[in-house]
């Protein structure tokens, strides 16, 4: 009885969502990133380039901001708390990305 207990409990716990994103001269890839609102988000963020401005980067909503290294990559961990849409920027403000939560 117990157990079927704990099996469904975990069986409704949301799954972290695992993203990926570089910064390319290009830009942020991808620069658009769908999440489901109560899912931990584990965003990665590897520089990948020199020439680009984005070396760090910022998602104001929830007070994010992390330096970029190159090559090195570097995690964001939030759960996004309501629906719509965040932007993610560099540290200026010049390139950004959208991240759209559902
Ligand atoms: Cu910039």
């Amino acid at each position: 009885m117990k157990a079927m207990l704990i099996a469904t409990l975990l069986a409704a716990a949301p799954a972290t969502r695992d993203v990926e994103m570089k910064v390319t001269e290009r830009g942020f890839e991808p620069n658009r990133i769908e999440v489901k609102k109560g899912v931990p988000l584990h965003l990665v963020v590897t520089r990948k380039t020199d020439a680009t401005c984005a070396k760090e980067l910022v998602i104001k909503d929830v007070n994010l901001r992390k330096e970029l290294p190159l090559d090195k990559p570097v995690a964001f961990d939030f759960t996004p708390s309501k629906s719509g849409e965040m932007t993610y920027l560099c540290g200026m403000g010049m390139i950004s990305g959208v991240l759209v939560v559902q």
